[in-house]
C-alpha cells in the first residue's frame, strides 16, 4: 500500500486546482513554518511532521511538466508530491522541503553521484534573490545553484550538479547550511531493480544570493557567500525536476515544475515561489517553547 496518509491531502489539492498546469513555469507558494511547529519537525525522511501543510500549496504530479521522454505517463509509473516551507530571519532562516516520489522501478546502477544522468534522481535548481540569468556552470561566484539529489539509502547524495564525487561533500551541503535525509526508514535500503518504491526526500537549507562554492580551489565558502534573508512576500526562484530511469539506456521521463529551455540553469526559467504567512496555519500552531524547555522535552523522548 503506497498511499501514505500524507497523500490523502493531495487529491484534495488536485480537486481545488491548486496550480495551473498550462503555463511553462507556474507560480507557487512557500508556507511559513511557525516556530512551535518548526521545533517539532525533524529532518528524518518521515513526513508525519508536515501534517499542518495547507493543501492549496501542495505541488502534485498533475502540475508537473514533461521535459523529455514519453508523454502521458500514468501515476502507477511515477508519482510526486512537493511541499515547500520557510522559516524567517530570526527563526533559522531556511527553506524546508518535503518531496515524495513513488516509482515503479528504482534505477541506480551507474552510481554517478553528482549527476542524475542514467539513474533516478532529482535536480533542484534555485536563484534565491530572483536576479535571473544563467547559473554559472562551474558553481563558483554564482547567483544560483543546481543540485543533484539521489536517494541511495546508505549514501544519499545532495551535490552540486556536475561536480565529481570528490567534491560532493563540502561546506554548503553540510549542517548547518544543509540538513538532508531520505526515508521512510521502513523502505530502506533500496536496491537497483526494486519495484514500486516510495522515497521521501526531506531537507532544510540556507539560501545564498551569492554563492562562493570554490570547491576547486578550496578557498571561499560560507564567509565569502551572501545569505539570503527570507521574509514575508519575498519571491524566490526555484525549480524541481524528477529524472525517471526505469532500467536501460533511455529516460522514461523527466518531470519538472518548469519546462522552459534552460529550466535548470537559468533563473529566468525557474518557478517563482512567494514566501507567504498563512494565518490559519499560524493560529493552529502550538506555542513555541523556550529552547531549554524544548531540549528537555526532546531528551525525554529519547529516554
Ligand atoms: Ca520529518
Ligand atoms: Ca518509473
Ligand atoms: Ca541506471
Ligand atoms: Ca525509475
Amino acid at each position: 500500500m503506497r498511499l501514505f496518509s500524507f497523500i490523502l491531502v493531495l487529491s484534495l489539492a488536485a480537486l481545488l486546482g491548486a496550480a495551473p498546469a498550462t503555463a511553462d513555469a507556474p507560480d507557487y507558494f512557500a508556507i511559513h513554518i511557525p516556530a512551535g511547529i518548526a521545533q517539532q519537525m525533524e529532518i528524518d525522511g518521515e513526513f508525519v511532521d508536515w501534517y499542518w501543510f495547507p493543501s492549496y500549496a501542495i505541488i502534485t504530479r498533475d502540475a508537473l511538466l514533461s521535459r523529455d521522454g514519453p508523454d502521458g505517463l500514468d501515476l502507477n509509473d511515477y508519482d510526486v508530491t512537493i511541499c515547500v516551507g520557510w522559516t524567517g530571519v530570526d527563526e533559522g532562516n531556511q527553506l524546508w522541503v518535503a518531496l515524495y516520489t513513488f516509482d515503479d522501478f528504482y534505477d541506480r546502477d551507474l552510481l554517478r553521484g553528482s549527476r542524475t544522468v542514467g539513474d533516478d534522481g532529482w535536480t533542484f535548481a534555485l536563484d534565491p534573490d530572483h536576479s535571473g540569468g544563467a547559473i554559472d556552470p562551474d558553481g563558483v561566484y554564482s547567483n544560483g545553484q543546481e543540485w543533484t539529489l539521489q536517494a541511495a539509502g546508505d549514501a544519499d547524495v545532495f551535490a552540486l550538479q556536475g561536480f565529481s564525487d570528490s567534491y560532493s561533500q563540502f561546506w554548503a551541503n553540510q549542517p548547518p547550511h544543509l540538513v538532508f535525509a531520505t526515508g521512510p526508514a521502513s523502505g530502506k535500503p533500496w536496491s537497483h531493480g526494486d519495484e514500486n518504491v516510495t522515497i521521501h526526500y526531506e531537507w532544510r537549507m540556507t539560501l545564498f544570493s551569492f554563492f562562493d562554492a570554490a570547491v576547486l580551489t578550496g578557498e571561499g565558502g560560507a564567509e565569502t557567500s551572501t545569505v539570503m534573508d527570507l521574509t514575508e512576500n519575498a519571491k524566490i526562484h526555484l525549480m524541481f525536476q524528477g529524472n525517471d530511469w526505469d532500467g536501460g539506456d533511455s529516460r522514461d521521463g523527466v518531470w519538472a515544475t518548469s519546462n522552459e529551455s534552460e529550466a535548470t540553469g537559468n533563473g529566468d526559467s525557474m518557478n517563482s515561489f512567494t514566501l507567504i504567512v498563512d494565518p490559519d496555519v499560524e493560529a493552529a500552531a502550538p506555542t513555541a517553547v523556550e529552547s531549554t524547555a524544548w531540549a528537555r522535552i526532546k531528551s525525554s523522548f529519547a529516554d
